[in-house]
């Protein structure tokens, strides 16, 4: 046996020595099955690529943003008198805070587009809670990719996502405490979040395989940069109601080329959504009722 050892020891000495890269990677193929596996079939794009941008608009009367009642933390009264709702932020008649994203798609090659690899940016995606919401209030986030959540207000937060394909959790953050590192593994269109401690609190997660995403600016518009040419299905969500309210598009996006998708979301549809008919009349009920679905 120990003789044998010793062969196998030389053996191994020598074939280290003459190909001591061959060797590492045999070893790291060993040891790495499971993520070899993972990412192992897929590759990187390296085709042609084009962009999709656009503006979403509003058609209608925007509701109006609703004052909110912060008085059971009177440090959020201080750091932020004028607190609103964020559902529906409409300037010019543009939408903000709209996620546009690709949904599928394949290459101009026929390949899907979910089948490449698309490894996750090194740099985290931000959330701030800031004068008693959270900033920014709708941000999407690749797989794996990290999120890192910041409190940057005198008072205690509750950072609470309620995710349906994504494990929950929640975790109190008070004033100066370190930032809460976490990271999605599954993609979910989209995830709340809400605030244990404040109950007004909430943003908006997407989190997707692909970088082919975007959110809508303070003036409706979005792009969306890096896409291999080919035929897409995009979609843009507006939050509202239990899980929000998506508008569908085909786009076939050229190589170096700029395809256009403006969206447009209407009042009356958003109104319908919010208020359940029966109470229509009864106005004295349907006020809080709007809130309710939050
Ligand atoms: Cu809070």
């Amino acid at each position: 046996m120990k003789k044998r050892t010793r062969v196998w020891l030389v053996g191994t000495i020598g074939l280290s020595l003459l190909a001591m890269g061959s060797a590492c990677t045999k070893k790291d193929d060993g040891s790495g099955t499971n993520k070899s596996a993972d990412s192992g079939s897929a590759v990187a794009y390296s085709g042609p690529k084009g962009t999709v941008s656009g503006v979403v608009s509003f058609n209608g009367t925007p509701p109006a943003p609703k004052k909110i009642d912060s008085s059971a933390d009177p440090v959020c009264g201080q750091r932020n008198p004028n607190l609103e709702t964020e559902d529906t932020v409409v300037k010019d008649g543009k939408l903000a805070n709209v996620f546009v994203y690709v949904k599928e798609g394949t290459t101009t090659d026929g390949k899907k587009v979910g089948d490449f690899k698309w490894d996750p940016p090194s740099t985290a995606v931000q959330l701030d809670q800031n004068g008693c919401h959270y900033r920014p209030h709708v941000l999407g986030i690749q797989t794996n990719q990290k999120l890192s959540i910041t409190n940057s207000d005198p008072t205690q937060h509750n950072v609470h996502p309620t995710p349906k394909n994504n494990p929950e959790w929640n975790q109190s953050q008070p004033n100066g405490a370190p930032p809460i590192e976490k990271t999605f593994a599954r993609s979910e269109v989209l995830i709340p979040v809400k605030c244990n401690q404040h109950p007004w609190m909430k943003s908006y997660i997407g989190v997707l395989k692909t970088p082919f995403f975007a959110v809508t600016k303070e003036d409706g518009s979005f792009t969306i940069p890096g896409l291999p040419a080919g035929n897409y299905t995009l979609v843009a969500w507006k939050e509202g109601g239990p899980s929000g309210t998506e508008k569908t598009m085909q786009v076939k996006v050229e190589a170096n080329g700029t395809a256009k998708a403006d969206f447009t979301f209407e009042a009356a549809a958003a109104a319908a959504s919010a208020q359940p008919t029966s109470l229509q009349v009864l106005p004295a009920i349907e006020f809080p009722m709007l809130g309710r679905p939050h």
